[in-house]
């Protein structure tokens, strides 16, 4: 069960962000509405949040989950891949630091972008990407195994349509992973229930469970249907305008 979540607002500078997508650009308004929801989804879901001000400094600094992991016992400082990324780390830990008095953190030359980390039960899988680098998986192996976790690597720069590895998978509790196609056949995946996207859904591969909830994206009902069919609760929220910059609805949010 998660009590809480920490969020940020989206700056005005949110459409100066990175992305690799080509979808437009987004509507400022419709941002922070579709923030705004995202927030009372949240609530709904039982969760008190912490939510920060707009950090005009870095345009992408809405997607919080990037920049730590948060573990129940302790949190892990990332090191984001994309340097106009870097500074968000040192913004965020103080708000970190309020609930957790155990922490890490990736050190130089690692690179880990929390997008990248899927935890499902006691393991990890850590994606590998133009974002995550193998020394910043080591590290984080080795802060994991500390503290109990297994972890693994899954390598994912090969594959062009995902920029993390959660991107393209989620796990949604009662054993069951999200997956997009592309990916459902890898071996480490083969001891859980796949829920597999078709590639017309793929976006919303990327859904987060939240207490009795599954967030999810509008707009995929094949991927709905079949949460609903497997006893999963979907709360649908229109992402239109983070996808415009290659954010998914985890990226939004650290729960813990
Ligand atoms: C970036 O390229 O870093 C941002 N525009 C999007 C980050 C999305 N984060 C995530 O999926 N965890």
């Amino acid at each position: 069960m998660f009590t809480r979540a920490i969020v940020r607002i989206p700056g005005s500078n949110f459409a100066d962000g990175l992305t690799t997508v080509d979808l437009g650009i987004p509507h400022f308004d419709e941002v922070l509405h579709q923030h705004a929801r995202y927030c009372d989804a949240l609530r709904e879901c039982g969760l008190s949040l912490t939510i920060l001000d707009p950090d005009l400094r870095y345009p992408d600094s809405t997607f919080v989950e990037d920049a730590a992991i948060l573990t129940p016992n302790a949190a892990i400082s990332t090191r984001p891949g994309a340097s106009s990324r870097e500074g968000e780390v040192a913004a965020i830990r103080p708000v970190v630091e309020r609930y957790y008095s155990r922490t890490f953190q990736i050190d130089p030359p690692g690179t880990v972008d929390g997008g990248d980390i899927c935890e499902a039960e006691d393991h990890f899988f850590i994606g590998v990407s133009h974002r995550t680098n193998q020394e910043g998986a080591r590290q984080l192996t080795a802060h994991l195994n500390a503290l109990g976790y297994t972890a693994s690597t899954i390598d994912i720069r090969a594959m062009t349509t995902i920029l993390h590895l959660k991107s393209g998978i989620s796990y949604i509790g009662d054993n069951t992973l999200v997956v997009m196609e592309e990916m459902a056949a890898n071996p480490q995946f083969a001891r859980f229930n796949l829920l597999r996207v078709p590639p017309a859904e793929s976006y919303a591969a990327n859904c987060v469970r939240v207490n009795r909830r599954v967030l999810v994206a509008e707009g995929f009902p094949q991927l709905h249907g079949e949460l609903i069919a497997r006893g999963f609760s979907p709360l649908i929220l229109n992402m239109s305008e983070f996808q415009k910059m290659d954010g998914g609805l985890s990226c939004l949010s650290l729960r813990f």
